[in-house]
């Protein structure tokens, strides 16, 4: 137990990149609390996909133990958030357990369009700010421009922003005496009944579910504990902080970060935004939640052989178990037979799930183009949500769609303005408004969400030379006239290359893709007509040519056992790919298409 006037709980928080995970690592080792026998590059960032990758795609709580300058011991409760837009609900639940934030920014990038959003979730909650500018080794460091522009954003004097190397670890030890001096201790509320915040969960193959919480009020012991809003109780296994390793401790008190093993064989029993209480001296009254994240994005999984359906289920169970953003549920289609669909929170996110779907359960998968979810009327008036495709209605029966709409911050030099804003427009938003921070223009704008996840970022960042950044939020549904777009091969209907399509784009989209079919497609015995057609008219059509070489003929040369083994290898090859319209094809085609925006 500490006490709670030297505690401080804060966030690590800022656009993609800027440097908060090395940063974090740079304050344990600053604590002298790195392991430097087991010590790899990145401490934090602890899952494979997020060492591969090198980004944070999940909140990671530890506590440092600093010796400040006024000979005191502090326990700091940090939490390192992710940067990416995909995982921004991540940053909402840490920031629902700190009195404080770090600000960072990029020295040679400058306040981009994720550091205005997270600073102003952190201003709504009425967290102290302080502003770190890092990366100040580096040539490109613009630190006097960066200042600026910081001093503007936060309102903010120039010395009170900090001015680090997060790389070299200069200046780190300012970073904590800031903490200490600015961002104010938790309310000491020991005395009160439990009241625990669920901040985030996991699950632990040995453990179970593990709970990692924010005690708000009362204190935290080995004794029967309950959640006030799902009503599930437990006796706790353990209780304990992560320093970053697990540390088994006696109890939890008012204004600490720490975890609980619960024991729950389910994670999903565990309501992000519950609080947490003793069942036999429960407090009444539940700490201010927070939105469940909501996916924006589905598309559906098949196993090219159907015998690996039950491992298709069982690997996304186990990937939900500790992803509570994943959504998914049963489909059947008449071509691919069963499969899944899954929602998740955006293309990166629906990324990951399918590269951990193929490594951690090895399935070979069909994937259909991620979608937004369109809602439908139908002509007898009733309603529908359509997230797929596959799921896209007779178009004799509709009367109307309507499509979700982001509001989206663009942040741009001014010599790129007008290329930004052509582009805004190409992908059917609309300017709404601007503002100026330092010698840049800040973009609000209204765009469909399916104009966003497609390439866009891609094509922003290559129009500005990599000087304009992008955030975006739901907000709103928009009508829209919107048509499934069929890709049929020699004949045959291929349901999971089809996709929604605005009218007006439709012809050139499918054009595009049936181009990009064309050049993807192994060439066969036959030549084979690739067209994509709406509600039966084609609209666009390519024919790949057939193979004149008789492949076949080498099967005949040869002895028994040198045919049997290519006959083998021939079927195995058959079974990673499903036939349309008497063409094979496999999982890279599907992979490669994903990656190819219309
Ligand atoms: N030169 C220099 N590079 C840095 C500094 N801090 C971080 N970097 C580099 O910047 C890159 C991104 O750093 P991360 O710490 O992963 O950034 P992050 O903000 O945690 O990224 P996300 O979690 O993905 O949002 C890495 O290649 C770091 O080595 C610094 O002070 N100087
Ligand atoms: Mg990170």
């Amino acid at each position: 137990m500490s006490s709670a006037r030297l505690v401080r709980n804060f966030s690590i928080i800022a656009h993609i990149d800027h440097g908060k995970t090395t940063l974090t690592d740079r304050l344990l080792e600053q604590c002298g609390q790195v392991d430097h026998q087991h010590v790899h590059d990145r401490v934090m960032d602890s899952n494979p996909i997020e060492q591969e990758r090198g980004i944070t795609i999940k909140l990671a709580p530890v506590r440092l133990n600093y010796l400040a300058k006024d000979s005191q011991r502090y326990t700091l409760n940090l939490i390192d958030t992710p940067g990416h837009v995909d995982f921004g609900y991540e940053v909402s639940r840490s920031l629902a357990a700190c009195e404080g934030v770090l600000l960072v920014v990029d020295a040679s990038q400058g306040i981009q369009a994720q550091t205005l959003s997270t600073f102003y979730k952190a201003v709504d909650l009425g967290l102290k700010v302080i502003p770190v500018i890092n990366k100040i080794d580096l040539p490109s460091a613009e630190v006097d421009r960066v200042l600026l522009e910081v001093m503007e954003l936060c309102k903010v004097s120039e010395d009170e922003i900090l001015r680090v190397s997060a790389k070299s670890g200069l200046n780190i030890e300012t970073v904590l005496e800031a903490v200490i001096e600015r961002i104010d201790p938790p309310e000491d509320t020991i005395d009160k009944p439990l009241r625990a915040l669920l901040i985030s969960s996991y699950f632990d193959q040995h453990q179970g579910a593990i709970a990692l919480v924010r005690i708000v009020d009362g204190r935290l012991r080995p004794e029967k504990l309950q959640f006030i809003q799902s009503g599930t109780s437990f006796f706790p296994a353990e209780i304990g902080i992560y320093t970053p390793k697990q540390e088994k401790i006696s109890e939890l008190t008012s204004g600490e970060v720490g975890y609980v093993v619960t024991t729950l064989k389910d994670v999903r029993s565990l309501k992000i935004g519950d609080t947490l209480t003793v069942a036999s001296r429960p407090a009444t009254e539940t700490l201010p939640g927070y939105k469940e994240p909501q996916p924006l994005v589905f598309f559906e999984l098949y196993p090219i052989d159907a015998a690996d359906y039950s491992a298709l289920l069982d690997g996304l169970e186990k990937l939900a178990l500790r992803d509570a953003a994943i959504q998914y549920s049963n489909t059947h289609s008449s071509a691919l037979g069963s499969g899944t669909r899954v929602g998740c929170l955006g293309l990166l996110h629906a990324e990951i799930v399918v590269e951990r779907l193929k490594l951690e359960a090895g399935l070979d998968l069909l994937v259909t183009r991620p979608t937004v979810p369109h809602t439908i009327t139908l002509t007898d008036g009733s309603e529908k949500v359509v997230r797929t495709a596959q799921e896209f209605p007779d178009p004799s029966s509709i009367a109307s769609v309507t499509e979700p709409m982001v509001a989206a911050t663009l942040i741009t030099p001014v010599k790129y303005m007008s290329k930004i804003l052509d582009l805004v427009r190409e992908r059917r938003g609309r300017y709404d408004s601007s503002d100026h921070l330092g010698d840049r223009v800040v973009l609000h704008c209204t765009m469909p969400l399916s104009e966003l996840i497609t390439d866009l970022h891609d094509v922003i960042k290559s129009v500005s030379s990599g000087y304009c950044s992008l955030e975006y939020e739901v907000s709103g549904h928009q009508e829209v006239d919107a048509v499934l777009v069929s890709i049929l091969l020699n004949g045959e209907e291929v349901p999971p290359l089809g996709f929604i399509s605005v009218r007006d784009y439709a012809a050139s989209r499918g054009r595009k893709l049936v181009a990009q079919l064309k050049d993807l497609i192994p060439r066969q015995l036959f030549s084979v007509p690739v067209q994509a057609t709406i509600g039966g008219n084609v609209i666009a059509r390519e024919t790949i040519s057939a193979l004149r070489k008789d492949v076949t003929a080498k099967l005949y040369g040869g002895d028994v056992t040198r045919r049997k083994k290519l006959l083998a290898k021939q079927a195995k090859g058959k079974k990673r790919m499903k036939a349309f319209g008497s063409v094979h094809l496999d999982q890279d085609v599907y992979l490669q298409l994903l990656r190819k925006p219309l």
